[in-house]
Parts: C-alpha cells; sequence; structure tokens
C-alpha cells in the first residue's frame, strides 16, 4: 500500500506486477478458482480504440476504478432547469449527492487547484466540469476551465456532465476542445413523466412548465446526444430511478439512447431525505432499495449490447479522489492560490506506467487461473458476496474499517460487480448513521446497519474482521471471510465454495442471494 504526500492511501502499487510472480499476488485466498468474467461491465469492449479510451477512465470503466482517481471542479454555479430532486445547496460537506459543493471556484484557481491535486493524487486521470448547477448553463467558465487544463495538463482526460438543454448548440466547441467522455442525465422520454420530474424549463428566453417543459427537455437532450455521437465522442446517459415515477420508463429510456450509439447507462438511486429541502425530499419521496436498484439495472441491461454502470457514487460537484472518496477539503485555497505551480507530468507518467504494470501482471495471475475479462455466460446459479476494499483490485479492508461494500454475482468461475452499498464505519472515531443506498439516516448501531445492508449477502470478504461483527453476521447467516487476494479470484472462489458446499443446499443459502 502506498500513501501520498498528504497521508492519503492509495491503490496497492508497489511491488510492481512486473517484479511480481503471478502466484505471489494469490495471498492467503482460496486457491483454485476460474473467474471467467471482469468486474462491472456487462458488455464487452471489443474496438481496440474505445477500449483505449476508457482504459483509464474510473466511470466508463469498472476495472480502470479500482486504480484511477477523477476531480471534478465546481465552477459552474447556474442551472437552466429545476429538478425536483436537487436544490445546489452550497457548504454542506456531509452531504455526497449531485450538485452539492463546499464553494465555487474561478476558472483560473480551478487550473491552479487541478496543476497542485494532480501532482500529489498522481492516479489522477480525469478532471471533470459536474456543477454544481449545470456546465453549459455556465459556458464561458465551463469552457474556459477546460481549455486553461488542456494547456496545463496534456495528459488528463476531461470530462462533462450535463442537463443536456445546450448540448446540441456545444457539440463543436466540446468536440474542438478534445472531451471525449460527457453524460447526459435523462431521467424520462416521455414528457408526462417529465411533467412530474421537473420543476421548470428555462429555454430561449421562456419559462416552461409541466408537460410542455419536460417535451422541450428531452427533444433537445436527444439532439444533443445524436451530435455527440456524430462527433464520435463517447456518451454515457445517467437516469435518476424515482420509485413510483419513472421506475418502470427507464428501460425504455435504456432502449432509445442504446439505439442512438450511447456508450453506457447508469441508473443511480434517487437520494432524498426531508432535511435536503428539495421537491422530493419536502414530499417524502422516497429513493429505491438496494434491491430495486439492482432489478432495475439489470432490467435495463438485459439481453442488449449496451453496457450499464454498476460502480457510480454520485460525486460531489468538487470531488477529489478514487471513486467513494472525497479529499476536497484537504486542498484548500490555501494549497494552490497565488502560487506558481509547475506540473510534474514526468511523475504522473512513471506512477502511470507504475499502475499499468501492477494491472498487467494481475491479468496475467488471473489468465494462469483460467480468467477471461468478458464475455462469458453467467452461470445458472450465483451466491452475493460483500468485498471490503481500499481499491488497488485487492481485498485489502478492515470490515470496521469499510464505508462502502461492493457486492458481486459470485460462483465458480464468475465474479461480476453488481452494485456498490455505502456503510457506516463500523470502528474508529467516525463511525455514524448509516447513509445507505436510499440516503436516509438511521437510528440503530453502525454494525447493525451494516448486518441489515448485508441481509441478502452469503457471505463478507475483508483482510481482517473482529469477534463481535463476525458473531453478528454470523448470527444473520452471513459469512464472514477473512482473505488477502485479487477481488475477483477471491469472489470466485467464495462462490463456488459456497454453492458447492452441502450445508447451504437447502440451508440459508438459496434465501441469501443464490438466484438461478
Ligand atoms: Fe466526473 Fe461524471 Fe466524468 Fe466521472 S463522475 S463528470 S463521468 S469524471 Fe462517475 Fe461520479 Fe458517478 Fe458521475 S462516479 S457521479 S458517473
Ligand atoms: Fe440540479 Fe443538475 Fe437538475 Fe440543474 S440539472 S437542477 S444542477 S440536478
Amino acid at each position: 500500500m502506498t500513501a501520498d504526500a498528504r497521508g492519503l492511501e492509495l491503490a496497492p502499487l508497489a511491488p510492481p506486477a512486473a517484479a511480481l510472480p503471478a502466484q505471489s499476488l494469490v495471498v492467503p485466498g482460496p486457491a483454485g478458482c476460474r473467474s471467467r468474467t471482469g468486474c462491472g461491465r456487462t458488455a464487452p469492449v471489443t474496438d481496440p480504440g474505445t477500449a483505449a479510451r476508457i482504459a483509464d477512465h474510473p466511470c466508463y470503466s469498472a476495472d480502470a476504478h479500482q486504480y484511477y482517481a477523477r476531480m471534478h471542479v465546481a465552477v459552474a454555479p447556474s442551472c437552466n432547469i429545476q429538478c425536483n430532486y436537487c436544490n445546489r445547496k452550497y457548504d454542506c460537506s456531509n452531504e455526497s449527492r449531485p450538485g452539492v459543493t463546499s464553494g465555487l471556484l474561478t476558472p483560473e484557481d480551478a487550473v491552479a487547484k487541478v496543476k497542485y491535486v494532480a501532482n500529489e493524487i498522481k492516479q489522477m486521470s480525469v478532471l471533470g466540469v459536474a456543477g454544481p448547477g449545470d456546465p453549459l448553463a455556465n459556458p464561458r467558465r465551463t469552457f474556459r476551465t477546460l481549455e486553461l487544463v488542456r494547456r496545463a495538463c496534456p495528459d488528463l482526460k476531461l470530462c462533462l456532465s450535463t442537463n443536456g438543454l445546450r448540448l446540441a448548440e456545444y457539440a463543436d466547441r466540446i468536440a474542438d476542445l478534445g472531451i471525449e467522455h460527457v453524460t447526459v442525465t435523462i431521467n424520462m422520454t416521455d414528457p408526462d413523466i417529465g411533467a412530474r420530474i421537473y420543476e421548470w424549463v428555462a429555454w430561449r428566453g421562456g419559462l416552461y412548465r409541466g408537460r410542455e417543459a419536460a417535451r422541450i427537455l428531452s427533444e433537445r437532450q436527444l439532439e444533443g446526444v445524436r451530435a455527440l455521437v456524430d462527433r464520435q465522442i463517447l456518451v454515457k446517459v445517467n437516469s435518476v430511478l424515482i420509485p413510483g415515477i419513472n421506475d418502470d420508463h427507464l428501460p425504455e429510456v435504456s432502449r432509445v439512447v442504446r439505439e442512438m450509439g450511447v456508450f453506457l447507462h447508469n441508473v443511480m438511486p434517487l437520494v432524498s431525505a426531508p432535511e435536503h429541502g428539495t421537491v422530493f425530499g419536502l414530499a417524502g419521496q422516497r429513493g429505491p432499495t438496494p434491491a430495486e436498484l439492482r432489478a432495475l439495472q439489470d432490467r435495463c441491461a438485459a439481453g442488449e449490447s449496451m453496457s450499464v454502470m454498476r460502480h457510480c457514487r454520485q460525486c460531489r460537484a468538487d470531488a477529489v479522489g478514487l471513486l467513494g472518496q472525497d479529499h476536497g477539503e484537504q486542498y484548500g485555497p490555501e494549497a494552490y492560490q497565488g502560487r506558481e505551480i509547475s506540473y510534474d507530468l514526468a511523475g504522473r507518467e512513471r506512477l502511470r506506467a507504475e499502475i499499468e504494470r501492477w494491472r498487467e501482471g494481475a491479468q496475467q495471475a488471473r489468465e494462469s487461473l483460467g480468467i477471461n475479462a468478458n464475455g462469458a455466460e453467467r452461470p445458472e446459479r450465483v451466491v452475493l458476496v460483500a468485498v471490503a476494499t481500499k481499491g488497488g483490485g485487492v481485498v485489502n479492508q478492515h470490515f470496521g474499517h469499510a464505508t462502502e461494500f461492493w457486492i458481486y454475482e459470485a460462483a465458480e468461475g464468475w465474479a461480476k460487480l453488481a452494485q456498490i452499498r455505502q456503510a457506516a464505519r463500523y470502528c474508529g472515531p467516525t463511525a455514524e448513521g448509516t447513509k445507505g443506498p436510499t440516503g436516509g439516516d438511521t437510528p440503530d448501531s453502525p454494525l447493525d446497519s451494516t448486518v441489515r445492508l448485508l441481509s441478502d449477502c452469503a457471505a463478507v470478504l475483508c483482510s481482517k474482521i473482529g469477534p463481535a461483527p463476525r458473531e453478528a453476521l454470523a448470527a444473520a447467516g452471513i459469512q464472514p471471510m477473512e482473505v488477502y487476494d485479487l477481488v475477483e479470484q477471491a469472489v470466485a472462489a467464495a462462490g463456488a465454495a459456497l454453492i458447492r458446499d452441502p450445508a447451504n443446499q437447502a440451508g440459508p443459502i438459496p434465501s441469501r442471494g443464490v438466484t438461478s
């Protein structure tokens, strides 16, 4: 495990994989597993050019998200629509949802901060503008920032996330800047459904409400997506799953955008609580349960070639670090404002080479055990297994330190990332109530919350676990397993063992996530 100058725990990059015999990656994990799939992707990327474009993008590649970080700069304050799940609240560092940020940056401060952070977190491969308003409702600030970053940090990928209302008119500018990854949030293609999601849309000097607002927005969004796909930009569509409003409609959205050439669909849970002060929060609109979210993601992916993203963390507009980490507040203006910062391109390239050697070694280790990253058929029976990891592709986290669990479908030769679930940290001073996928705080202890969060899992894989949580999990029928191993190998081996175990054939396992 390496740590950067500010003590962040980053991925385990040393020793480089080239110097590491494949077998030594498998520390004391269960032997003999044969996973045929990598994590996350539901469709293989066969085009080498596309594979190269997503290889180090933590959102477009589930594998990359174990190694590479992203950074957002909050330069775009205004918005031209009003979603019922957003109020663009500032100074709320305990919240982690789109549109929330601790402060605004000027383009000049943003590029200084990016240079500083990129030198500190050399795994940072992507710079995104994602709010706190809509980047394209603030075109001057957004494009000025992206132009400055493009010049100062030539190895960074540029990324943009927008509601799509003004996308078509900026498609050429986006392409000219070399922005290859754009996210459009599309929650509906049916204006009647949209009328329940949007309060108003500001378009060409008019303020529209209800069905007409949703019709304008939807038409502009699809026009914008078409313009980007025509320019070979990789488009990801984000959709917020709002139970009772667009849940039955999202598979249709998925179909429509897939036919237009969208690369990836990310269905995210509505984050809604009264204290957020949003229309949905105040109205008591609930978010989906983890099971509802997973079922909907499966429906969107069913039998089709478009990938569905399973590892989104619904980042803040000023997020910094690996997905799931928010180190933004560690990089305040005193670190970068008014300073001459030289960009350490050579140092970044050295670290990137090290990461890629590690990934190559991990891949060789998987292949030596018969692992193929893509294209396998789903086995007849799978079991859900939770993993505690700090990244780097390894089960390497203490159960009590986990603030999220990666939920995998597991079986012999099968390790497919199904979901990320946020948890309360059980050990240590920051233990607090759970902020689960529904966003609601729960009054019970962090351990109780976590056991409930994992109640559909057959096992938890972690590097270490204490006696109290071990007992609590076992009492709930969840097997704690201590392991230090590559994630996919450990998951597949655990799945095989759990499904094979005669004690599980008629016991608790079928009710714990075994599906057929
Ligand atoms: Fe940021 Fe978005 Fe680019 Fe990623 S996030 S602008 S595509 S670099 Fe990623 Fe965060 Fe999910 Fe967004 S995990 S909220 S999907
Ligand atoms: Fe908020 Fe984004 Fe919706 Fe604008 S488009 S209201 S910033 S969630």
